[in-house]
């Protein structure tokens, strides 16, 4: 069978596409199409991702001298509060989701657009407004509780915007709320003829698990954020210990939400890294039902773990023991992930391609966050480490070094799909290189001086941590160069660069049957689904590098209809 890739099976060059389907600003900001509201939230979260990166910079900047020359006290705490609210609520958790779950969740499963496209525009409304109120919070002065905005802290004694900046996030979470349902009805009901369950691609089944633990957990939050609002403005007595509070309880509320929020951020960054793998090893994704299982295994164990963030806030030693065991069990799903992409790339056809890079960059920073992770898990080492740098690095592997990293893997690999234009090549693999060594030498750092003492939240310090700073610091400003650089390169690419085909990569999956960038209706004809995901024959496959007629995968999923 030879089919050439610039007339894909399932799309036609005949349609316009969805970027020449009106030009005004009403046909973007009123528009239903997924695909236009994937790039509507891809202009919100990289504002966002600047606004975040900004204050880490300043921080950096100010924890070089152990000093704290350029921030009063209580201005850096607005710095990192800032910092932290942004990046998680306005970054990082809508971040996959809402851009590439948005453009490929309908491609993926053979759909025409999402169940409820109105719902969707509506989601982005409600993460702007969530937005806007954040950014008025921060014009206004901002507010110094750190992102777990603690009580008794929070609802008695900070100074600043408690209120709006839990407005906003309340606000948000509403908008991931409705994300959550839009695709879980999406890939229940809208699966193309053939797209059964165990076809389905991994991207899509950890978009399903994600979406199950934002609508389960997200109200958690909102209740605990109204509970917090309702003490801070009315004196209801309900974390205050003087009234008969327990401020003890804000601190398993909030956890109860933001630990499986953690997986709300890492686990559509497994489904980045399996569909990477997959392609630039040109296999099937090793154990692909034990990764499914390990999903959803990680999305229900993820539940009763929180606890592991309060082992020195005060708990029975059977509870924190108990909490410690899961702790170590919701690891094994994580790990069986990293251990089927690495026998994937074994014997696989692997290629180094940008995508590819960020993957494996992937693959090494989560195993070292995840692995420092079991050294917080276990009682006695977190008793000593907790509130200090240790964690700091701890959790910026997870989120830096694998989510983020993974969002980038994600831009440069539908880059052509989404835009039509490939991404010059030589840079991408530069920044990509860029951003790993930019990351370990920021990061890393921190867990050495975090064993040794450094707390997390203070910009003044012992001076024999300034090597630990000044090393770090240098490397942010390196880390700081790799996100930039993408913007300009990509830029640059949407009027210069190449055109791209249907299929640059000669994947599988059905996004890669329609053209580049794909018409309004995504499909010409309805998709018909006949083989497994990840079907990959590198045997009778020419070379990725040959010539685009001969980049084509054999037989590929849903093809021929
Ligand atoms: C891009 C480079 C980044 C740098 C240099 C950086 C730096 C920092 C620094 C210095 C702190 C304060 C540590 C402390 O005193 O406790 C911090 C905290 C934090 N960062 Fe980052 N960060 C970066 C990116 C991110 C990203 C992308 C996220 C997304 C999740 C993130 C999430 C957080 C969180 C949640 C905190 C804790 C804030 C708090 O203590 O309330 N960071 N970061
Ligand atoms: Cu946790």
């Amino acid at each position: 069978m030879t089919r050439s890739l610039q007339t894909p099976a399932l799309g036609g060059h005949e349609l316009p596409s969805y970027l020449e389907d009106g030009h005004s600003l009403r046909s973007w900001l009123l528009s239903t199409d997924h695909k236009r509201i994937a790039l509507l939230y891809f202009g919100s979260i990289t504002l966002f991702f600047f606004v975040g990166g900004a204050a880490a910079t300043l921080m950096r900047l100010e924890l070089i001298s152990p000093s704290g020359r350029f921030f009063s006290n209580d201005g850096y705490n607005r710095l990192f509060t800032l910092h932290g609210v942004v990046m998680v609520w306005f970054f990082l958790v809508p971040s996959i989701p809402t851009t590439f779950g948005n453009f490929l969740l309908p491609l993926m499963i053979g759909a025409k657009d999402m169940a409820f496209p109105r719902l969707n525009l509506f989601s982005w409304y409600l993460n702007t407004v969530g937005g806007l109120l954040v950014i008025a919070c921060l014009v206004l002065g901002g507010v110094d509780t750190g992102w777990t905005f603690y009580t008794p802290f929070s609802s008695l004694f900070a100074n600043g915007y408690v209120i709006l900046a839990a407005m906003a996030v309340f606000v948000a979470g509403f908008s991931t709320i409705a994300t959550g349902i839009n695709f879980i009805v999406t890939i229940h009901t809208l699966r193309a003829p053939g797209m059964r369950w165990m076809r389905l691609p991994l991207f899509v089944w950890t978009q399903y698990a994600t979406a199950l633990v934002i609508v389960l957990a997200t109200p958690v939050l909102a209740i605990t954020l109204l509970l917090l609002m309702a003490e801070r403005l009315f004196g209801l007595p309900i974390f205050d210990p003087a009234q008969g509070g327990d401020p003890v309880l804000f601190q398993h509320l909030f956890w109860f939400y933001s630990h499986p929020a953690v997986y709300i951020m890492i686990l559509p960054a497994f489904g980045v890294i399996s569909e990477l793998v997959a392609c630039f090893s040109r296999r099937r994704v090793f154990g692909y039902t034990a990764m499914i299982y390990a999903i959803l295994g990680i999305a229900v164990i993820g539940f009763f773990v929180w606890g592991h963030h309060m082992f020195v806030a005060g708990m029975s030693p059977l509870a924190a023991l108990v909490f410690s065991f899961l702790s170590f069990v919701v690891a094994v799903p994580s790990a069986i992930k990293v251990f089927n992409w690495t026998f994937t790339l074994y014997r696989g056809q692997i290629y180094f391609e940008a995508p590819m890079i960020y993957a494996l960059g992937f693959i090494g920073l989560f195993t070292t966050g995840g692995l420092s992770g079991l050294f917080t898990a276990s009682l006695p080492v977190d008793v000593h480490v907790t509130d200090s740098y240790f964690v700091v690095a701890h959790f910026h592997y997870i989120m830096v070094g694998g989510a983020v990293s993974a969002f980038f893997g994600a831009l440069h690999f539908w880059w052509p799909k989404i835009t039509g234009r490939m991404a010059p090549d030589g840079w991408a693999r530069f920044a990509a290189i860029l951003m790993y060594f930019g990351f370990n030498f920021t990061f890393f750092p921190q867990f050495l001086m975090g064993y040794l003492g450094m707390n997390r939240r203070y910009h003044q310090y012992a001076p024999e941590f300034q090597i630990y700073h000044v090393a770090s610091s240098t490397g942010a400003a390196v880390l700081a160069a790799a996100y930039a650089l993408p913007m300009f390169y990509l830029g640059w690419s949407l009027i210069w660069g190449r055109r791209a085909e249907a299929n640059p990569w000669g994947a599988t999956g059905l996004e890669w049957q329609t053209s580049s960038p794909p018409p309004r209706e995504n499909f010409l004809k309805t998709p018909q689904v006949r083989e497994q995901a990840y079907d990959y024959h590198p045997e009778t496959e020419a070379p990725l590098h040959e010539a685009p007629e001969g980049r084509r995968p054999h037989n590929p999923q849903g093809a021929g209809a």
